[in-house]
């Protein structure tokens, strides 16, 4: 048995095999809200709200709470962007939560998910996501680019997550404007924001959009990777638990 990632990517793939089965009728792609329009003029670091129910790591974190009246939350406590994780195995999240978090807000969505193939794009382009997540560690360099052209093709955004130098590079490398830190290891749950510090210099010096990911718990921790140029931030377990965002850094 390989680590978390090879588990979580091998059970996903049993999901793939699922989502195939569901023949799926063509329809025309839908608006979608653009979060790098927003970053190009936003004058603040821009927070991504994470509607997440568990997680390997940390077991259950809020598992009951309504994804509809949770996202407006976020919203009305100044979110800009609402991420959804839409794993159920590992993260006990529903392509029907990002349904739900998308009737109750405007802002743009995120689906977060293990993507290895481009049917799970389509369900989360139907569930109402206007961005999507692909994580660097879980792709060879031909997934990558397949995975980002499809997502590209069908208008929406994509957040490629690195957690080291060489994925850094694969993600430049793909073009894309937005680059996601993941300051968590995901294959040893390890979190240090340092990882961040590391990998900001060669992002910014790209010309990328920086959002800095996992295990922010206080102001200082927001404004560490800030001072290192992080456009956005995304934060999941802190806001989960305490729903008012003004507060959730001042507990
Ligand atoms: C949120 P946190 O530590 O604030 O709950 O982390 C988010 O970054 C984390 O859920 C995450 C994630 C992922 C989950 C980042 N990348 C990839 C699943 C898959």
């Amino acid at each position: 048995m390989g680590d978390i990632l090879d588990q979580i990517i091998k059970v996903k793939k049993q999901e793939v095999e699922r989502l195939k089965q569901f023949k799926r009728l063509e329809r025309e792609t839908r608006k979608k809200q653009s979060f790098i329009q927003w970053l190009a003029q936003a004058e603040f670091v821009s927070i991504i709200a994470e509607f997440k129910r568990a997680s390997p790591s940390k077991g259950l974190i809020n598992g009951d709470l309504n994804p509809k009246t949770q996202a407006m939350n976020y919203v009305q406590g100044g979110a800009d962007v609402i991420s959804v994780l839409t794993d159920n195995d590992f993260f006990k999240g529903s392509f029907e939560d990002l349904k739900q978090v998308r009737e109750g807000v405007q802002t743009p969505v995120l689906c977060k998910d293990f993507i290895v193939d481009p049917i799970q794009i389509d369900v989360a382009e139907e569930s109402g996501a206007d961005l999507i997540l692909l994580i660097a560690a879980a792709l060879d360099d031909e997934s990558l680019h397949e995975l980002y052209e499809y997502a590209l093709s069908k208008e929406l955004e994509v957040l490629i997550e690195v957690h080291n130098e060489e994925e850094a590079e694969r993600a430049l490398r793909t073009g894309n404007p937005l680059i996601g830190v993941n300051n968590r290891n995901l294959k040893t749950f390890e979190v240090d924001l340092g990882t961040t510090e590391r990998l900001a210099p060669m992002i910014k010096s790209a010309g990328r959009y920086l959002i800095s990911e996992s295990g922010m718990k206080s102001i200082e921790d927001v404004e560490r990777v800030v001072a290192v140029g992080a456009n956005g931030i995304l934060v999941g377990e802190t806001f989960m638990k305490h729903p008012n965002l003004q507060q959730a850094f001042l507990e």
